[in-house]
């Protein structure tokens, strides 16, 4: 009997896992290439989507350099191949992750994590070449107790860059003007079950700070969020904009010809073969978002 009972439990679990991977396999996505944490921005009339680059057959999050996309009208997506890579450093060989990109001063400032640090490169396009900019970490190895990875950076309309990032923790810290400098110590910020992929947005003088937690299990990732007055916070938690039903999620939010969209990606064949997916975002008069479903 209890045999039995353990047996239908696997098969249960098993139908449910099928079905989550075919509802995740379902969703279309934006290009063919695997890829994922995906960073929208707009230069000059263009999105560019900085994601990082999962390949064929691994195992594991094994990656090693970067890729850019940009698009006119989110539907022609070009890829402009590579872009930065582990071996333009001296200082990490593995773990290439969750790239993003800011343009100031008429020059483009690449922040990526590399075996959990922080650097930051720089190039004369938002389509590279990038080049290491300090020869070394930006954010180092474990500081403030955070796992140094997930940069992204935010350039607020009073020109201030404040760099988040962390797994664990979520730290964030204000850059100079140069963009390669820290100014300050990291702060560690509270965000209810913050687990790690931040992304900070501004709309109609608001701050959104949304993030994969902790709240889902191996089927099903959320992507949370909260609201704050100030780039600091303290951040309102909000509640789950997306449940991705795979093993992680990561994204971004990004008004494109007057539209806003969620970036975020999916499990592939595998977790560490991943999608692609991209969703329009409502909003509430009040400011809060309007949860959503994946479409196909
Ligand atoms: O892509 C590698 C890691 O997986 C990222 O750093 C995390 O956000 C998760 O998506």
């Amino acid at each position: 009997m209890k045999r039995e009972l353990t047996s239908n439990i696997f098969s249960l679990f098993a139908l449910v896992s099928c079905l989550a991977s075919a509802v995740a396999q379902a969703q279309k996505p934006i290009f063919p290439e695997y890829a994922a944490d995906p960073s929208a921005r707009v230069f000059h009339g263009k999105l560019y989507l900085y994601p990082s680059h999962d390949l064929a057959g691994n195992k594991n999050w094994d990656m090693f350099d970067f890729h850019v996309y940009s698009t006119e009208d989110l539907k022609k997506w070009t890829d402009h191949g590579v872009i930065f890579s582990l071996k333009d450093i001296t200082w990490a060989d593995k773990q290439a992750w969750a790239p993003d990109c800011i343009e100031r001063n008429g020059k483009y400032y690449l922040y990526f994590a590399a075996e959990g640090q922080i650097g930051v490169a720089v190039s004369d396009r938002p389509t590279g070449p990038f080049k290491d900019a300090l020869g070394k970490p930006l954010i180092n190895r474990k500081e403030e107790g955070i796992y140094c990875i997930d940069p992204c950076i935010f350039l607020d309309d009073d020109g201030q860059a404040y760099l988040y990032f962390g797994n664990g923790h979520l730290g964030v810290v204000k850059l100079k003007n140069d963009m390669t400098t820290r100014d300050g110590p990291i702060q560690i910020l509270k965000m209810p079950e913050y687990h790690e992929g931040i992304w900070v947005h501004k709309r109609n003088g608001i701050y959104y700070a949304s993030y994969p937690s902790g709240r889902g299990d191996k089927t099903a990732n959320l992507l949370e969020y909260s609201m704050a007055k100030s780039p600091l916070g303290p951040f309102d938690h909000k509640g789950v904009i997306l449940d991705n039903r795979s093993r992680n999620v990561h994204g971004s939010i990004t008004e494109f010809k007057g539209k806003w969209y969620l970036f975020y990606h999916v499990a592939g064949p595998s977790p560490y073969e991943r999608l692609v997916c991209m969703e329009p975002i409502s909003y509430n008069e009040d400011g809060t978002i309007k949860p959503m479903q994946m479409t196909k």
